[in-house]
């Protein structure tokens, strides 16, 4: 029997609408308020910052730091929610700027590692095991100024350092090749599987797989799911979509390219992804032009899109598929599966 789908998403996920050219069009919207839509939306687990988790997290006390985290589980726990994972957001602190485990500077790079830490302590305090590193400014603008074989030692040191803080804990690198970085030193799935072999305890690195990411990278989604998969290291998704190669665009997952997005979806239920507690996590931004009340439903058509190409993949005509895949006929293969697409 198939199995069943369980969908996540960011608070940030729901935002204002500000971009790089102008000011947020939308009311902010109360995190209480948003742990109400989940449900109302059909998710059923909250993606995490630490410091979503925790406002404010540098001007607290650990103490502090760890009740305001369990506070929010008790939180979830009243909506029927769990915490997915917790991400520390390592670009935006001032100690940042030149990259966080890769900076040149080593007081900066402590910084890094002990926020990574805390992050680690955070996501026990609300009730998960999964971190995921986005390592958004792990890179450079100027290849001149870092060794790339010098910061990816200092990656594998920092990612090292959070496993033997906690030995339970998971880690799920999220690739991405460039932005905001010109150029980033994990941009795929495959260097951060090479990382994970470096680290001090390979079995608890995986990945985050965004579509879009892919994209970027000039490679298809599908198949470094696959890969992902292979290796039993595809912990977590962004699924999304993406026009093409520019700014990370984050929109709803299936809007561009359908059949792009149907073979994510082949490809995570042929591999009974989710069966070992994996969400299906979406990374999505509504459209600047969303008025407040219309401002959801990037989420819900995600997740709509999802699952009716779930519904599309569980009726396609396997013995039909492997006839023509004996045959060689790929032509008519690809015939059969544009026609599947548009309804038979
Ligand atoms: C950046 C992203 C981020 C990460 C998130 C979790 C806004 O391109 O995709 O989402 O997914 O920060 O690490
Ligand atoms: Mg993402």
């Amino acid at each position: 029997m198939a199995g069943t789908f369980r969908f996540t998403f960011g608070p940030w996920n729901i935002h204002e609408g500000a971009d790089p050219f102008g000011p947020a069009v939308r009311d902010t919207v109360a995190f209480n308020r948003k742990l109400e839509l989940y449900r109302e939306l059909g998710f059923e687990a909250v993606q995490f910052h630490d410091d979503d988790v925790v406002p404010d997290l540098g001007e607290r006390s650990v103490a502090d730091t760890l009740a305001q985290a369990r506070a929010v589980r008790a939180k979830l726990d009243e909506h029927g929610l769990a915490a997915e994972f917790v991400a520390p957001r390592l670009w935006e602190d001032p100690r940042t700027i030149d990259g966080a485990f890769t900076s040149n500077d080593p007081a900066c790079r402590g910084y890094a590692r002990d926020r990574c830490r805390l992050c680690v302590d955070i996501a026990n305090a609300v009730g998960t095991k999964l971190i995921v590193l986005w390592m958004a400014r792990e890179g450079t603008y100027l290849r001149e100024s870092k060794d790339s074989a010098q910061a990816t030692d200092r990656i594998v040191a920092a990612i090292d350092d959070m496993l033997r803080h906690d030995p339970d804990i998971r880690i799920a690198i999220e690739p991405k090749p460039n932005e905001p970085m010109d150029q980033s030193y994990i941009p795929t799935t495959g260097h951060a599987l090479a990382l994970a072999q470096r680290t001090v305890s390979p079995s608890r690195v995986g990945v985050n797989i965004e579509s879009a990411h892919v994209i970027l990278a000039g490679l298809d989604p599908s198949d470094e799911m696959g890969f992902a998969l292979s290796f039993g290291k595809l912990w977590s998704v962004h699924l999304n979509d993406q026009n093409g190669l520019k700014f990370d665009q984050d929109k709803s997952f299936a809007s561009v390219d359908l059949r792009r997005a149907f073979n994510q979806v082949r490809v995570l239920d042929a591999h009974d992804y989710g069966s070992n507690g994996e969400y299906v996590g979406l990374d999505v931004k509504a459209m600047r032009t969303q008025g407040d009340d219309t401002a959801t439903k990037h989420l819900s058509n995600s997740r709509t899109m999802f699952l009716r190409l779930l519904d599309v993949v569980r009726s396609l005509d396997h013995g039909a598929i492997q006839d023509l895949i004996a045959k060689r006929d790929y032509e008519e293969l690809d015939l059969h599966i544009m026609t599947h697409l548009m309804g038979g």
